[in-house]
């Protein structure tokens, strides 16, 4: 019998409606996602936690708007507005979230320099946040990932998890993403092609 995890994506203030980089109906998905943190043995979340001043934000690149693409050393990186401040109200977890069951919190985008959308490598596709060897080292083979956004943490996370091996599914039913320039069906197709098991038990 496969070892299994539920990988909790992002699921923070910020990205809910009311936080600084709010994803449509992102709160919408909590009374889903406890229901599957109830019913999965292994929990883990992810915490987007940046330093201020951030290389990710916008904000931190004089003249740049939220939302355009500027060139970084490991490629091209979307400018955010300022979110997810390590500490701040808007880096936590969205308050009715059933958090307490989770053996692990990744944090990631914590370094300066460098923004993290995965789970397990940084965006330069190298730098590992350790979260493979975790997994591997207690015997988890099979992830299913839930959470924000869809098009950006939740599919660079997938991606990242069947490349390193893990029998992946995404249940898009408790995901909810943010659509620039198209990327939410560029990332969907992708994840499809990678081989991620795309589900969505939507009723009616
Ligand atoms: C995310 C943009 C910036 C996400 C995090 O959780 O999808 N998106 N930081
Ligand atoms: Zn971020």
């Amino acid at each position: 019998m496969a070892d299994e995890a539920l990988v909790v994506i992002d699921l923070q203030n910020d990205f809910c409606p009311g936080g600084a980089l709010a994803v449509a109906g992102g709160d919408e998905i909590v009374p889903l996602v406890n229901d599957m943190i109830r019913r999965t043995d292994h929990v883990v979340l992810t915490q987007d936690w940046h330093p201020a001043g951030h290389s990710s934000f916008a904000s931190s690149h004089p003249g740049a708007q939220p939302f355009s693409t500027i060139e970084m050393p490991y490629g091209p990186q979307t400018l955010w507005p300022d979110h997810c401040i390590q500490g701040s109200l808007g880096s936590d977890f969205h308050s009715g979230l059933a958090w307490t069951k989770a053996e692990l919190v990744i944090r990631k985008g914590f370094r300066p320099a460098i923004d993290s959308y995965s789970a397990f490598f940084e965006n330069d596709h190298t730098t590992p946040t350790g979260l493979a060897g975790y997994l591997r080292e207690r015997g988890i083979d099979t992830l299913t990932l839930v959470g924000l956004a869809t098009d950006f943490c939740v599919a660079f996370s997938a991606l990242d998890a069947v490349k390193q091996g893990f029998r992946t599914t995404v249940r898009l039913d408790a995901c909810r993403g943010i659509d620039l320039n198209g990327s939410l069906e560029t990332m969907l197709a992708k994840m499809r092609d990678a081989g991620v098991t795309l589900e969505d038990h939507t009723s009616g």
